[in-house]
């Protein structure tokens, strides 16, 4: 699905601000059909950001169940007789769309933008009233899955098995855009690059709607063309090509025309290969270093932020990262945008989080999760319509250079093969340019795990010093090697996507002692010695880049403190540490 953008041919308006916003605690919004007239007992709500932390009763905090937003829009006069739609970045984790009195879009999932034609139901130069209802539930039948309770005083509670806070409402943008009638409906686009010659062929494949022709042309960032074709599928053969990578990011710029419409779109050309134990990017071995991350922070919650993502990026580029995880879930694009950009290399995860229902402080002991009545088939069916959803929005960014489709599910069941296996064909059949994987889990190590033969990485969340061999780096570091040597039999690169320890900020211990942030360092210190010992290690993604909000728990004060930033983006000791050892190119593995 292509990202709303500005041309010759195309007017963008984002609907930001603020929306009339009511909480919907009785199920009455849709008997009642509020999308019908103004909202009545309406406040205002901002838009986007999630709506938990902007207010103070604890109930709406912890609503479980719909909320409604609403607002009146111009449509510009000069768009009469064009096609007008209207487009929702991320509905947490269910929205429903209305243009006046009619229901225009009904989309499951939090974190994937869905979008309406809704020429038929608006005037150009008259008012449109847009409501959106937005659903925070989850259930076995939901990804990332859930639980839904009643307590003794008849309140719904909300459980669920992953550990961030269960944010909600309108986290990106809403736009109204449009187009000429005739148009570029989707694009995807996938490159070849031969670094011997420096020759590269970029393969476009465009979807058109209506009479036109369509002819592309693709330039370089100097605006200069360098390739150029028509119809609406080839193949561009680009002589001396600059190649996109982190250090040098080159973007050229694909124009794609139909009829009057025209789509420019980012285009870096770079290649992505598994070869035995090593991850090539263009050929050249690369290593991985970074964080799993959270779109977290005060007051937006899970809203996109575009200050909190340029700090974010400067932090990044300040420690010496070139990569991160989009754990759990896919960002807003405009941050592969932007990684696309600043050349940051991005592991994309599906929102495929919790499926582990005996995990930790968050699951039942002995409790089974694949399978009927718990994640089964409906919950197979919304994961596989994720993955479809984030690969189609993000398989055009040269940032993105593999798919991970799930965070610690419950790999040693053994029904997990069957869950998984048809799931990665489907990867492989959407995108076969792009490396497979998942976050495996501490209860499914190398002889217990049911599944990681079926992926192209090997990725490890490990928590050697913290969750086991809690306060003891000595035991902690033969047990996190002796693991790692296991793994590293399996002739596949290794990539550790979590390790860290939690740290409150301005406490510190000598020695080192648990919730410091001297243990942090040492432990981090500790993981990156043993991981130098492995040249099958090709990535290291420190768990996690800031501290983040999470359910309330008698071991989350205030959240997860295992950022190395502060939530409000400040260094602990940890941050110094990793920039020291982080300086200078990542060293070649091996
Ligand atoms: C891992 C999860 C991550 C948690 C982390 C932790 O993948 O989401 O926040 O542990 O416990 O199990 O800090």
């Amino acid at each position: 699905m292509l990202a709303p953008r500005e041309s010759r041919s195309r007017e963008c308006r984002r609907l930001d601000g603020l929306w009339r916003f009511r909480f919907d605690p009785g199920a009455e919004g849709t008997a009642g059909r509020w999308w019908q007239a103004p909202l009545r007992d309406a406040r205002e709500m901002a838009v986007p950001a999630s709506y938990n932390d902007l207010v103070t009763d604890a109930a709406e905090r912890e609503h479980v169940g719909d909320v409604w937003y609403q607002r009146n829009v111009w449509v510009p006069a000069a768009w009469e007789g064009r096609r007008i739609v209207l487009r929702c970045d991320a509905a947490t984790h269910r929205g429903t769309i209305w243009a006046g009195a009619a229901e225009v879009a009904d989309h499951a999932g939090g974190y994937t933008p869905f979008e309406a034609d809704i020429t038929d139901h608006v005037r150009g130069g008259e008012p449109l009233r847009v409501t959106a209802r937005v659903g925070n539930e989850l259930t076995m039948a939901t990804i990332p899955p859930g639980v839904i309770s009643r307590t003794a005083d008849g309140r719904r509670k909300q459980r669920y098995f992953h550990d961030f806070f269960n944010y909600a409402g309108l986290h990106r943008p809403v736009w109204l855009y449009s187009t000429p009638r005739s148009y570029v409906a989707d694009l995807s686009v996938s490159t070849a690059f031969d670094p011997q010659t420096a020759a590269a062929h970029v393969t476009y494949q465009a979807d058109v709607v209506g009479a036109g022709a369509t002819t592309v042309r693709l330039r370089d960032a100097a605006g200069a063309v360098v390739s150029g074709g028509a119809g609406p599928t080839g193949v561009l053969t680009v002589h001396g090509a600059r190649p996109w990578r982190p250090g040098d990011p080159h973007l050229y710029r694909l124009d794609v025309r139909h009829g009057d419409d025209e789509y420019s779109l980012p285009v870096g050309i770079r290649t992505v290969q598994v070869v035995g134990a090593r991850l090539l990017l263009n050929g050249q071995p690369v290593r991985l270093r970074g964080f799993g991350m959270h779109e977290d922070s005060a007051l937006h919650g899970r809203g996109h932020d575009d200050a909190r993502m340029v700090r974010d990026f400067a932090l990044l580029k300040w420690i010496g990262a070139n990569s991160f995880r989009t754990s759990h879930y896919p960002y807003a694009e405009e941050v592969l945008d932007y990684a696309d950009r600043q050349g940051l290399l991005v592991i994309d995860e599906a929102p495929a989080v919790g499926l582990h229902l005996s995990l930790g402080h968050m699951g039942d002991p002995g409790a089974r999760t694949f399978g009927p009545g718990a994640v089964g088939e409906p919950a197979a069916a919304a994961h596989l319509a994720a993955i479809r959803e984030l690969i189609s929005r993000d398989r055009n960014h040269p940032s993105v250079i593999a798919w991970s489709i799930a965070n610690e599910p419950d790999t040693a069941e053994p029904a997990s093969r069957g869950y998984f296996a048809p799931l990665v064909s489907a990867v492989r059949e959407l995108d076969p340019t792009r490396p497979v994987c998942f976050a495996n889990v501490a209860t499914a190590p190398p002889d217990a795990d049911r599944v990681t033969d079926l992926f192209d990485l090997i990725c490890v969340n490990r928590y050697y010093g913290w969750y086991t061999g809690t306060g003891d780096l000595e035991a902690a570091e033969q047990d996190l090697a002796a693991e790692l040597r296991a793994w590293a039999q399996r002739g596949k690169p290794i990539l550790v996507t979590e390790f860290g320890a939690d740290a409150l900020p301005g406490v510190h211990a000598l020695p080192p002692t648990m919730w410091s942030e001297d243990y942090q360092a040492a432990l981090l210190e500790m993981s990156l010695r043993v991981f130098r010992r492995f040249p099958e290690i090709v990535g290291e993604h420190v768990w996690n880049f800031a501290d983040f909000a999470t359910a309330q728990a008698v071991h989350r004060p205030g959240g997860n403190h295992k950022g190395v930033f502060t939530r409000d983006r400040q260094p602990k000791a940890a941050a110094w540490l990793l920039r020291k050892l982080w300086s200078g190119p990542p060293e070649p593995p091996g």
